[in-house]
């Protein structure tokens, strides 16, 4: 192929020659009609050359596009290791040997009968009221039954929490369910763990840790019914780290109970403390914790035939009594068991030390009650 540069060697010779033909006047066979025919065509030619020059130049500045890219190194950015979920201690099952079984009232025995009969008394912030509001629907996979509790020389705390069926519209278990606790013995909830939409595996997908950074859950008097007192119930949630952290599964061996696994240092440096459960597909607000202090009796109602029946605006929800841990059950703490309590005498026969940072805490994985 010509180059061109050869071309514009070529055209320009040629342009030179007709140029000289022209200008000689003496060329009786040749007309200068000719001659200016010739000259058009090279400078069409000229054109030509200039047009295809034109074109290449643009090809030229989007040619860097079509390059392959550069072999230098991008940019080395420091590497973060963030501790991913996979790093953190997994739950493995719960122990056989439970520290306590707790029993709901059931309002399944009497759910088609749009009632409870007992076990809900919203001035202890007391519920058994898994109904829809006024239509008084019954809710199974909202009612609690039983909660077993142990913990676990794993390092973890595990709760099973026993709901009367599934969800009618659909099946699985579609309410807000949680374990709160009480750790400084005053009534006053401090650590509230909850899960949505828990899964067949271990994991903290839909677990939420709730805690209460200015100490206003429950109001002035916890437990005890305040309607109108403004709060901001568990105002803070917490991230999940290696240590402080907490999963949630559906039972392997029942599909109607939701388990959880709290980690020890999540629970604190305690080893006293209440536990309760909840099962709430109402207001799932626990930033209006205690309920009973958003909502008096009036307009909330009741599950319990009488003055406040049928449930209003306080709906789908269920929740227990607490129990204690490490401490006898006398049922003075306020929102403490009243009913089941232990008399007998309890001797801690394994204790499990657990470190975390430059903190211990010793907890009674096996005890013997006489
Ligand atoms: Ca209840
Ligand atoms: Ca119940
Ligand atoms: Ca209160």
């Amino acid at each position: 192929m010509v180059s061109q540069k050869q071309l514009r060697i070529l055209i320009g010779f040629f342009l030179a020659f007709s140029f000289i033909l022209s200008s000689c006047g003496n060329s009786a066979d040749t007309t200068s009609e000719a001659n200016l025919q010739e000259t058009l065509q090279a400078i069409y030619a000229m054109d030509t050359l200039q047009a295809i020059e034109a074109q290449q130049t643009g090809q030229a500045v989007q040619q860097p596009t079509e390059e392959p890219p550069t072999a230098e190194p991008p940019t080395e950015e420091p590497i973060v290791q963030e501790p991913t979920q996979s790093d953190f201690p997994m739950p493995g099952e719960p122990p056989e040997e439970l520290d306590r079984t707790l029993e709901d009232s059931v309002a399944g025995y009497t759910g088609e009968d749009k009632k409870a009969t007992q076990g809900d008394n919203i001035l202890n912030n007391l519920y058994e009221r898994p109904f829809t509001s006024r239509e008084m629907i019954y809710q199974p996979d909202l009612d609690i039954t039983t909660v077993d509790f142990g913990p676990s020389d794993d390092g973890f705390y595990y709760f099973t929490v026993r709901l009367y069926g599934m969800n009618t519209e659909g099946g699985g278990l579609k309410g807000l369910y949680g374990i709160e606790f009480d750790r400084t013995l005053t009534g006053r909830g401090d650590l509230l763990v909850t899960v949505l939409d828990p899964q067949k595996e271990w994991t903290m997908d839909g677990v939420t840790i709730y805690l209460d950074d200015n100490r206003d859950v429950g109001g002035l008097k916890p437990i005890e019914a305040e309607a109108g007192f403004n709060g901001s119930g568990y105002d803070t949630t917490l991230e999940m780290d290696a240590d402080k952290n907490a999963y949630a599964r559906i039972d392997p061996k029942d599909g109607n109970a939701v388990q959880f696994a709290i980690s020890f240092p999540l629970v604190g440096g305690v080893d006293q403390f209440l536990w309760g459960a909840w099962a709430d597909n109402g207001w799932m607000d626990p930033t209006r914790f205690d309920y009973n202090d958003s909502m008096g009796p009036t307009e909330a109602g009741s599950p319990i035939l009488g003055k406040y029946y049928p449930v209003k605006g306080l709906y789908n929800l269920d929740n227990t009594c607490r129990l204690p841990f490490g401490l006898e059950q006398t049922g003075l703490v306020a929102g403490m068991c009243k009913i089941g309590v232990q008399k007998e005498e309890c001797k801690c026969l394994q204790w499990y030390t657990f470190n975390f940072g430059s903190t211990s805490m010793k907890v009674c994985i096996r005890k013997k009650c006489s």
